[in-house]
């Protein structure tokens, strides 16, 4: 295959498998992980933030014709289906250093970084479910419970549940087969 389109055919597989994780069943309501969420960063992290961020962004358009979307509003639905989604790619700025850790034989480094790429990338993501939960969603809070403290115990909770999973499927990958993170390397 011609060495262009090899990341672009990676970004079109990952998605999908991504999306196919999406479809897990809610089944802790709004605290639920995102699954889909460890191929999207595996992805970014091998093939960097441009390849994660177009990744992100299909996920995120796949729920459109899956109907997978929950609509509040237009700009709801840009923030947390768009611009959300999107922001999972970013775990890729930390792939120049992860590979020059890698081809050092540095791996606790390696690790170190592709652990702050999934960081940031979740924490991205999280925050503009969080903003959207208190725009969108505070009339979901119970009774008596502010929309800034419920949008930050449901989205902080489900982040640091998806983060939890991410970071432990990247800690296998990286020690059995850290070749996945290194596309350009026999
Ligand atoms: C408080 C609250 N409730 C619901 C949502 C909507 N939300 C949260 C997380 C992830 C997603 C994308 C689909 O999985 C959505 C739509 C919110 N932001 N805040």
């Amino acid at each position: 295959m011609s060495q262009k389109i090899t990341p672009l055919v990676e970004a079109a597989i990952f998605a999908a498998l991504a999306m196919v994780l999406s479809l897990i069943p809610d089944f802790a309501e709004w605290f639920t992980p995102s699954f889909g969420a460890i191929p999207l960063v595996l992805f970014s992290l091998r093939r960097g933030a441009k390849y994660g961020v177009l990744a992100g962004l299909i996920w995120g358009l796949l729920h459109f014709p899956l109907g997978k979307v929950y609509y509040l509003s237009l700009s709801q639905v840009g923030i947390e289906y768009i611009l959300a989604f999107s922001c999972m790619g970013l775990a890729g700025v930390m792939t120049g250093s992860l590979q020059k850790s890698l081809k050092a034989s540095k791996k606790a480094v390696a690790l170190t970084f592709a652990l702050l790429g999934a960081t940031l990338a979740t924490l991205a993501r999280y925050i503009w479910h969080y903003i959207a939960g208190v725009i969108f969603w505070g009339s979901y809070a119970p009774k008596g419970v502010s929309a800034e403290w419920y949008s930050f115990t449901v989205n902080g909770t489900a982040g640091i549940l998806t983060l939890g999973f991410v970071i432990i499927v990247i800690t296998i990958l990286l020690n059995t087969q850290p070749k996945f993170f290194q596309p350009h390397t026999k």
